[in-house]
């Protein structure tokens, strides 16, 4: 670690999209460069940052405004007057906040920013700056949205089969909401695609993933762009343990009951326990929810259910109490903490990718619900690609039904199927370590940026 602010070989600035499956990963990133001797300052919106629970981190931390400094999105209009006024508004603050750093001694030399906001790339360049587009999905996401972008893959779409470069034969459902849904959240898709405006221009294209998850896309997408994977985002005391404070992510949006949690996991027996989990933003319609819950009563297996506040009422009535011999129902936990107990043996989730790539990194099999934006294409790689989970399958209205639930969660806790899984996750788990630490393609990647930014 540097410690002399003199010593430090370069300054980052890193700016992640206000949310937490986007602050976690680059923030982890930070870290990574930080041990490397780089200084870094994490910067996100001002809304966010009033709402973070900071628990232990040496980063540094900064914000400019997105417009709506007394609630962010939940404040705006709509979405798209949200994504436009950010725009505006977080070019100019983030102008401010450069000047600001040079005047007080501490330029910056390289802006690495969230692939959600490409106006960073402009203000780097007016700043004569190194900039690096950090994406937070899949390599496979985003190549499916960049042949979108392209026109390439036309919408909506027509074919029952969908072939792109580096990809399996995909199905219209395995791909991102906003596109076989197309019309839903049109903000958002613009977003999502709009990421490729201006890559080109950026020095750097660096992906939350590891090159031996997703070879073939990033094979062929290293052919277009000077993409680096530098993942999985993870807190080293849970992979390679090189980062020795490393051991939490540090700003949770959410406080996490982890006493609670703990407590009650340690009661439970080896891979005894369901961890169910939908991330922090996936809305369930009530009669999904309800469905799960009575999934999860009738697996008869011990569960601990994460259920955030806006999320409580649409529990079945008195399903806390009448459930309180077999599960916990808390409305945030220590997500990586829980996923390594060693009660968990599997893990019910909406596919986030922070969520994914943690699951895959710590041999947890995946029973794959997935919500929205990316998270089917990552629901089909788990089953398909990774054999890390199964697919819950939905009816035709696209809810998983009770029975599924049960079915599905035990068919990985104790069917044969899960054996075969479990097996696979063990594989991920090694692979995942390896590729961050010494030596590893994830941490090359890291140590071949921080070289470049310091001869730049
Ligand atoms: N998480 C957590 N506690 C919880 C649920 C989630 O700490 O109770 C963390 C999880 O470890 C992950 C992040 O929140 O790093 C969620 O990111 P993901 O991409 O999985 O989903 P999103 O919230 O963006 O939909
Ligand atoms: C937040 C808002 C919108 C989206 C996402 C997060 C994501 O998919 O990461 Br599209």
């Amino acid at each position: 670690m540097v410690n002399e602010k003199n010593a430090y070989r370069a300054h980052c600035l890193v700016l992640a999209y206000p949310t937490q499956g986007h602050i976690n990963p680059m923030l982890q990133f930070s870290k990574r460069l930080e041990h490397k001797g780089v200084r870094v300052t994490l910067v996100t919106t001002y809304s966010i940052s009033k709402t973070i629970h900071k628990e232990a981190t040496s980063i540094a931390l900064e914000t400019i405004s997105d417009g709506y400094d007394d609630g962010g999105i939940e404040q705006a209009e709509s979405i798209q007057a949200y994504l436009e006024r950010f725009w505006r508004v977080g070019s100019q603050t983030l102008s401010q906040l450069l000047e600001k750093l040079s005047s007080s001694g501490c330029p910056v030399d390289c802006i690495v920013y969230d692939a959600f906001l490409p106006w960073a790339l402009d203000v780097a360049k007016k700043f004569g700056l190194v900039g690096a587009v950090f994406f937070t999905q899949s390599c496979a996401v985003d190549n499916i949205l960049f042949h979108v972008y392209k026109g390439v893959l036309k919408l909506p779409l027509s074919e029952p089969e969908i072939l792109l470069p580096g990809l399996p034969p995909l199905q219209p459902q395995d791909t991102p909401s906003f596109i076989c849904d197309f019309g839903s959240y049109p903000a958002f898709f613009d977003m999502v695609v709009q990421q490729f405006s201006n890559i080109d221009k950026a020095d750097w294209v660096l992906c939350n993933t590891f090159y031996e998850l997703e070879q073939e896309v990033v094979d062929w997408m290293a052919k277009i762009w000077p993409l680096r994977t530098i993942g999985p985002t993870i807190p080293s005391m849970f992979l390679d343990r090189r980062l020795k404070d490393d051991n939490v992510y540090g700003f949770s949006i959410f406080k996490p009951s982890t006493d609670a949690c703990m407590t009650w996991l340690n009661d439970r027996t080896k891979g005894s326990v369901v961890y169910v989990s939908f991330g922090s933003m996936a809305a369930l319609e009530v009669e999904q929810m309800q469905e799960l819950a009575w999934g999860l009563r009738m697996s008869n297996r011990y569960f601990l259910w994460v259920v955030r506040k806006s999320e409580e009422a649409k529990l079945p009535e008195n399903f806390v109490e009448e459930t309180s011999e077999k599960g916990l129902v808390v409305r945030w936990c220590p997500q990586l903490e829980v996923l390594t107990h060693e009660a968990v043996g599997c893990f019910v989730t909406h596919c986030g990718w922070n969520s994914t790539l943690e699951a895959l990194s710590f041999g947890v099999p995946m029973v794959a619900v997935p919500q929205w934006t990316d998270q089917s294409t990552n629901a089909k790689y788990i089953m398909d690609v990774w054999k890390m989970g199964l697919k819950a399958p939905v009816d035709e209205k696209g809810l998983v039904r009770r029975e599924a639930a049960k079915h599905y969660i035990r068919e990985i806790m104790e069917g044969e199927r899960g054996k075969e899984i479990k097996k696979n996750a063990l594989k991920w788990r090694k692979l995942a370590k390896e590729a961050v630490d010494d030596g590893g393609s994830s941490d090359m990647n890291i140590e071949e940026f921080v070289a470049k930014l310091v001869h730049s």
